[in-house]
Formats: C-alpha cells, sequence, structure tokens
C-alpha cells in the first residue's frame, strides 16, 4: 500500500473581482477542485487549474473530479507509491488528464515537503526570494475601460502587462496603449483565435515592440505558428500548445516557439514543469511562469516555480487581489514594490482558511485507503 492514508476531494467557488473576457469566453468566478490528501504522515493541498467548460483546452472541472475520484485517487492510493516525484510513473497508464494528474501531485508534494520542513522554492530550485509581477489583461468592449484598468495596474505597480486580442481587437488595442503608457513592458495573449491566414495582418504588430505573442493558432499548429515566426519580428510564444516535455522540445526544434509559457497544471504538475524549465534553459529558450487564475495556494507554487533562473521574463504571477476579493490561504499574495514574494515555509508555504473554504464548499468527498 502506498503512504496515502486519505484523500478529500473539494469543489469551491470563488466571484473574481470583475468579468474575466478572453477569445474563448469570459469569467465571472472561479469553479476550484481542491484535493486535500493526508500523506507521508503529514497534509498537504492541490489545486487543480482546469476551468468549469472545456474552452482552454480540452479539460474541465467536472471531467478532472470525475477522473480523480474514480480512476487516478484509488490507483494512487493502491499502488506502491514511495514520494510525490512517483505519481508519474504510477499514473502513466493514464493517457492525457494532466490538470487532473498535477493537482493531485501538488497535493502530494505539499504533504511530502511538509513532513520534511522543506518549501516548494527549495524542492524547485528557486534562486531568488520574490519575483517581479506581471498582469493580464482581458478584453474590454471599451478602450476607455481598458485604458482605466491600465493605469490602475500600472499605478499599482505591475512591471508588465499582458493584453488579450482577437480578431477586431488588436492592432488598434495595442496601439492606443502604446501611444497612451509609452514603452511599457508589454506583450500580447490570442488564446488561438487566429488562423494562419491572418499572418500578414498579425506581422503589422510588429511596430508595437511587443516582447512577445503568445499563441495566435490552435493548439495543434505548430508548423504554422513556426510559419508565423519566419514572418514575424515579434517573438512567438506557445502556451496551450505545450502540453509535455517532448512537445516542447520539438515547438522549439521547429521554430514554432521562441519563447515558453510555462503552467505546471497544463504539463502535468510541477516536477514536469521543473524538467521543462531546465530543458529550455539548456537550450537558451526563456521561459516565463503562466497563471490559471489560481487561489493562494496555485499562486504561491507558482511564485516558486517563477523564482527559477530559468524564468527569464516577468510571469503572470499577480496578486491575489487582481481576481479575487477573498481568498482560502491566510495570507494571500500581495504586490510589493511590484514583487511578490515567494514563500518560503514547509510545503507550499502558505496556510488555508479553513472557515473560508467551507463557506464556499460546493461538494465534498473523501475517499480513503
Ligand atoms: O492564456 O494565459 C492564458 C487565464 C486562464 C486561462 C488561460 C490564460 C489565462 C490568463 C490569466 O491569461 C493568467 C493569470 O493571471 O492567472
Ligand atoms: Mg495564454
Amino acid at each position: 500500500m502506498s503512504a496515502i492514508d486519505a484523500v478529500e476531494l473539494r469543489r469551491i467557488r470563488l466571484p473574481l473581482v470583475a468579468p474575466f473576457r478572453t477569445s474563448f469566453g469570459t469569467q465571472h468566478e472561479r469553479d476550484v477542485l481542491l484535493v486535500r490528501v493526508e500523506a507521508f504522515g503529514s497534509e498537504g493541498w492541490g489545486e487543480c487549474v482546469a476551468m468549469s467548460q472545456p474552452i482552454y483546452n480540452e479539460e474541465y472541472v467536472d471531467g478532472a473530479q470525475d477522473l480523480l475520484s474514480n480512476v487516478l485517487v484509488p490507483a494512487a492510493i493502491a499502488s506502491d507509491l514511495a514520494g510525490a516525484a512517483d505519481l508519474t510513473r504510477v499514473l502513466a497508464p493514464f493517457h492525457g488528464n494532466r490538470m487532473a494528474k498535477a493537482a493531485l501531485e501538488m497535493a502530494l508534494l505539499d504533504a511530502e515537503l511538509r513532513a520534511q520542513g522543506r518549501s516548494f522554492a527549495d524542492a524547485l530550485g528557486a534562486s531568488v526570494d520574490r519575483v517581479p509581477s506581471g498582469v493580464s489583461v482581458g478584453i474590454f468592449d471599451s478602450i476607455g475601460d481598458l485604458l482605466e484598468a491600465l493605469n490602475n495596474y500600472l499605478g499599482s505597480g505591475y512591471r508588465r502587462v499582458k493584453l488579450k486580442i482577437e480578431p477586431g481587437r488588436d492592432l488598434d488595442v495595442v496601439s492606443t496603449v502604446r501611444a497612451t503608457f509609452g514603452d511599457v513592458p508589454l506583450q500580447v495573449d490570442a488564446n488561438a483565435a487566429y488562423t494562419i491566414d491572418d499572418t500578414a495582418h498579425l506581422a503589422k504588430l510588429d511596430e508595437f515592440g511587443l516582447l512577445l505573442i503568445e499563441q495566435p493558432f490552435a493548439e495543434d499548429r505548430l508548423l504554422d505558428h513556426a510559419r508565423l515566426a519566419e514572418r514575424m519580428d515579434t517573438p512567438v510564444c506557445l502556451d496551450e500548445s505545450i502540453t509535455s516535455l517532448a512537445r516542447c522540445m520539438d515547438a522549439i526544434d521547429l521554430g514554432a516557439t521562441q519563447i515558453v509559457n510555462l503552467k505546471a497544471g497544463r504539463v502535468g504538475g510541477y516536477l514536469a514543469a521543473l524538467e521543462i524549465a531546465e530543458a529550455c534553459a539548456a537550450r537558451d529558450i526563456p521561459v516565463w511562469c503562466g497563471g490559471m487564475v489560481e487561489t493562494g495556494l496555485g499562486r504561491a507554487a507558482n511564485a516558486a516555480l517563477a523564482a527559477h533562473p530559468a524564468m527569464r521574463l516577468i510571469g503572470d504571477v499577480s496578486a491575489s487581489s487582481r481576481f479575487f476579493t477573498r481568498d482560502i490561504v491566510t495570507e494571500p499574495a500581495v504586490l510589493e514594490d511590484g514583487h511578490i514574494s515567494v514563500p518560503d515555509g514547509p510545503g507550499l508555504g502558505v496556510e488555508v482558511d479553513i472557515d473560508v473554504i467551507d463557506e464556499i464548499t460546493t461538494e465534498r468527498r473523501l475517499v480513503h485507503a
């Protein structure tokens, strides 16, 4: 039997401070699946970053919850799992579903590291104790409202801005933002809203000196991204397409990605993310830490990952208040001098506020060993 004594799955609902609109839809709240484990003589928490519906990638919260409760958790409990790093091997027979797997691994890592008195930051090879913070800004109907939001973010100290774009809301938006805010570090994210036929149009973004363009085309269009990269000076950066170390290396070798947005959930967990970060560093490919509108749990883990030396660009690791009025941890991430500090306590280094979690829990299921 494994070192896992019990696993609890919880669904919570967290309202967002404002709707978050991307080319794939508008979010009004975060519907999150939390995983609590009793393992290695300790307790740990994980967070599944899948969205309510399969509109960012193919995963979705109900699917992840079903798979975890009926397949992944029972398999892990029945296995000879010796440590969190062993979970990849134990779950290897089950294809895909990386966000579901990542949530369980995150909880196990938290428990194991707490038992060892060791932090996520230490385990992930963090080299700094705070990271500069970027903010991902959604699509607005009114350019005036967008400029006002940007003015507030920049006023509070964010060091880099990512603008969501889509066909019809791209060149004009970027041009106006540049005209208003000058040479602020700026990049754009299309969430796969374009096709190769938009190449000439997208190349017009070159005049705005963007840091990068993120995922213009569909997830499986690696060669199209490589063709775009040949026609554009702005570096192409893949997000949705990067689902594993192999896919990432292929994308780099094909010329489909000059920079990598790394999200632990999308690649199956923080340990897989670390492996990718190291492989990118070995190839001199800059990496930055993406976000999935995480609660204070995922935000703490992301801050640790973003502190790795391979993270050469500013990531989407923002303050909790960018999305939430109330978080589920006792000390939510705050912006200080444009930075987020990297927790250094055991495990995730943040503590859950169980009263808040209880209050917003919509479903609960305990799986015993
Ligand atoms: O494409 O990076 C993305 C949020 C949800 C799903 C996909 C993306 C995003 C963001 C927000 O851009 C990142 C964050 O601040 O958490
Ligand atoms: Mg993205």
